[in-house]
């Protein structure tokens, strides 16, 4: 017995269950149409089962894809959104790198100025310095005692010598502010009896005191010390070079 029979049998049944009252001609008649009816069927339902396959293997490509595209559209907005943060903060950068800039350049700017400021400041220091200096001299009294060349040696060691004094006026001056005797820049080391000053110039008007200078007892003395205690235009004394004494430079 195939399919068909069975089919055929049960359908045959259940038209009897259900009437009970056909002829037997009428059977035969649906049982002919029942198998053709139970082919159809089959091959009905094998359509429509294929067809559900069909449809169940499209909506599954459908999902798989839409699911894919889902994940790669989220990840390409996720990569957009970082892109946009990246940006965002590079922008923020860029704009406190160039408020900074700014700032820098007006810090520049005054900085300039003031040094430009200070260098004329400086200048026109240097110039009046100069005009005191040549005015008046700047001198330099030491503390310690030393022979006269170390004196001398000291002077020039920051850009002095030892002081001229060629005028009275200067004498004066000397003499009114230094307090024990003191080293100028007088002697007759090159040739006895020839008293040069520093800059080799020679002695034109000298300051002695009474009876100098004498080369005491014969002894040399090539180098002039300058004594405050005594009258201010007569307190010059020949000396012994090697003796040590304070001194005074001049720029
Ligand atoms: C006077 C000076 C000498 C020395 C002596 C002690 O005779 O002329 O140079 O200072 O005093
Ligand atoms: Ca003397």
């Amino acid at each position: 017995m195939d399919l068909e029979d069975i089919y055929q049998n049960v359908e045959n049944k259940d038209i009897k269950d259900t009437t009970g009252a056909r002829t037997q001609n009428h059977s035969q008649d649906e049982g002919k149409d029942g198998k053709c009816r139970g082919s159809r069927c089959l091959v009905l339902m094998t359509v429509c089962l294929g067809l559900m396959c069909v449809l169940l293997l499209v909506f599954i490509t459908l999902y798989i894809t839409i699911t894919a595209e889902r994940g790669l559209l989220k990840s390409y907005k996720n990569t957009v959104e970082e892109f946009n943060h990246t940006i965002n903060s590079l922008q923020d950068n860029y704009t406190d790198l160039m408020t900074e800039k700014d700032q820098l350049k007006n810090n520049f700017s005054s900085l300039s100025q003031k040094k430009l400021e200070l260098e004329t400041r400086v200048t026109s220091l240097r110039e009046e310095l100069t005009r005191e200096v040549s005015k008046r001299g700047f001198f330099f009294i030491s503390s310690e005692s030393m022979s006269w060349s170390e004196s001398r040696q000291f002077c020039r060691d920051r850009g002095a010598d030892l002081v001229i004094i060629n005028t009275e006026e200067k004498q004066r001056h000397i003499s009114s502010f230094v307090k024990e005797s003191v080293w100028i820049g007088l002697s007759d080391i090159e040739i006895e009896g020839n008293m040069k000053w520093v800059d080799n110039s020679p002695l034109n008007q000298g300051f002695w005191s009474s009876g100098e200078p004498n080369s005491f007892h014969g002894t040399n003395e090539d180098c002039v010390e300058l004594n405050p205690a005594r009258d201010p235009l007569k307190n010059w004394n020949d000396l012994s070079c090697s003796d040590t004494k304070k001194w005074v430079c001049e720029i």
